[in-house]
């Protein structure tokens, strides 16, 4: 199963690194607009020498707890970071969201890949793929981010998860996306529980029933924090420990905050694999 975006192929055997780059409100005092940019740009330049594969940018209306912004503010958050993205450096751009209107500006300035925690049940999101031909990552969420970590509950939460990735993968196939070009993913965290996320972890490696290569997001993740007792800012070790798993279960993406370590991971994990 290969994931291809322009002139590079992923794999579970050669996993990419899609690292987080989240942009933050413009500050309305001393700074000025362009503040915000300027803060974007430099992080993801650091990432990029790290050695993102793909970028993926969002406008921070996600998040397990948080509230939708208005989509002009997402508009105006994302656009201009993408656009000044697309003409600095030559990584793959993702743009995280599940607004029609925002892929569809993302596109046209250069994103290849579209980050939907809501696997493209917007209206017209499923066709604005198929038109544009852009690569998708579906992902399952149960709930509403405001309130999905409240009373989480499934029977089995492996099979629910894949049930409902062959359901979106169904969809995408009926509109006439290429296979090619999805991403499926579990979905740590939105609308599960402790139990809920290792059950998903330990059994990762049977999504490769449904066909398609896989894209996790572990990284700094809650379920650390319940494993831990770590603060936010102290989670490295562990994510890097995630991210390990997940390649070794099968991830062929691995969505990351810390570019640096996971590469490390990665080149151990293919040393033990390949030997030198
Ligand atoms: C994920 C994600 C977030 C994830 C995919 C965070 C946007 C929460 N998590 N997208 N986004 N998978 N595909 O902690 O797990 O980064 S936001």
């Amino acid at each position: 199963m290969i994931f291809e975006l322009r002139d590079k192929a992923y794999s579970c055997g050669r996993p990419a690194v899609m690292a987080v780059l989240n942009v933050t409100p413009d500050s309305f005092s001393d700074g000025g607009r362009y503040q915000h940019l300027d803060a974007a740009l430099r992080h993801a330049e650091q990432l990029i020498i790290q050695g993102t594969d793909i970028l993926d940018v969002g406008g921070e209306s996600t998040r397990p707890g948080s509230r939708q912004v208005g989509i002009q503010e997402e508009l105006d958050r994302v656009i201009p970071v993408l656009e000044a993205l697309y003409l600095r450096f030559s990584v793959s751009l993702s743009i995280d969201t599940s607004r029609t209107e925002v892929m569809r500006e993302a596109v046209s300035q250069g994103a290849e890949l579209i980050n939907d925690v809501n696997a493209l049940q917007a209206a017209g999101a499923v066709e604005l793929v198929a038109k544009t031909g852009v690569a998708v990552c579906l992902m399952h969420k149960k709930g509403q981010p405001d309130t999905m970590q409240l009373a989480p509950a499934y029977r089995n939460v492996t099979v629910e998860v894949k049930d409902f990735l062959r359901c979106r993968l169904e969809a995408t196939r009926t509109a006439g996306i290429d296979k090619r070009k999805i991403l499926l993913d579990p979905g740590f965290g939105f609308g599960k529980t402790l139990d809920h996320n290792l059950q998903l972890l330990r059994e990762l490696a049977s999504f490769d029933e449904l066909g398609c290569p896989i894209l996790v997001g572990l990284s700094r993740k809650s379920m650390l924090g319940a494993i831990t007792g770590r603060a936010v800012e102290d989670r490295l070790v562990g994510s890097a420990a995630l991210a390990l798993l997940a390649v070794q279960n099968g991830a062929a993406v691995v969505r990351v905050h810390d570019v640096a370590a996971t590469q490390d991971v990665l080149a151990i994990w293919r040393a033990v694999r390949d030997g030198e």
